[in-house]
């Protein structure tokens, strides 16, 4: 993998042999901030060190693997499917929560409705453009409010936060939640991401704090 810190990587795995940022506790997911966040006004940027530029002419999105109907994307492909705005929280493991985030772009049944999962398909794998991957449930992924988004507070995603687009998960940690996203890919067994493969935990559950792997 190209570009990515390795300093950046094993402070990470420390943090999550460690298990720094436990607090032990769970909470019922009716409670709006999960255990061991703190809320934030902005929103922080964290990814392996390599920001991608990713100009229309780059842009593509496969969507393939268990499906009936793969498709190739590009940027306009995209945008013209059915838009829908969505507001929701985000948290991520390094302990920040940010509310009420407005969203706009397409839904994730837009997508399934669009490739068409075969019945086997049980997970989803995302792929980016720096390289870094990682896999959800398939259920995880068909949630209401799951979406490749475009636009956040009514402004096109920056680059730093992996415009032109990224996939929205918010009911997982964030690093589930793929920047410069170039591949969705549907399968029948699972296979553990960058980060779920160093130390973080495969489900990503904020309110059961699912930060690292047991
Ligand atoms: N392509 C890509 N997506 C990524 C990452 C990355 O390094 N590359 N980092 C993940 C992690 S660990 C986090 S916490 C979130 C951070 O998103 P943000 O920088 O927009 O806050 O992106 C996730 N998605
Ligand atoms: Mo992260």
């Amino acid at each position: 993998m190209s570009g990515i810190k390795t300093k950046l990587i094993e402070a990470k795995q420390a943090w999550a042999k460690a298990g720094r940022l436990l607090t032990g506790k769970t909470a019922d997911p009716s409670v709006r901030l999960p255990p061991g966040q703190r809320l934030v006004k902005d929103w922080p940027v964290l990814d392996l060190g390599c920001q991608p530029d990713i100009t229309e002419a780059k842009f593509f999105l496969d969507i393939n693997g268990a499906v009936e109907k793969p498709v190739h994307l590009k940027l306009a492909d995209v945008i013209a499917l059915p838009q829908e705005a969505s507001v929701s929280d985000m948290h991520c493991v390094t302990a920040w929560s940010r509310y009420d985030n407005n969203w706009q772009g397409i839904s994730s049944k837009t997508l399934i409705d669009l490739v068409r999962p075969l019945p086997a398909a049980r997970h989803v794998i995302f792929h980016a453009h720096d390289g870094y991957t990682t896999n959800v449930l398939m259920e995880q992924f068909a949630d209401d409010d799951v979406f490749l988004v475009h636009s956040w507070e009514g402004r096109p995603i920056e680059r730093v936060h992996g415009g032109p687009i990224r996939v929205l998960i918010p009911k997982l940690y964030l690093w589930k939640s793929a920047k410069w996203v170039n591949r969705i890919e549907f399968t029948t067994s699972d296979r553990p991401g960058f980060w779920e493969r160093n130390g973080y935990n495969n489900n990503a559950d904020p309110w059961l704090e699912e930060r690292y792997d047991e």
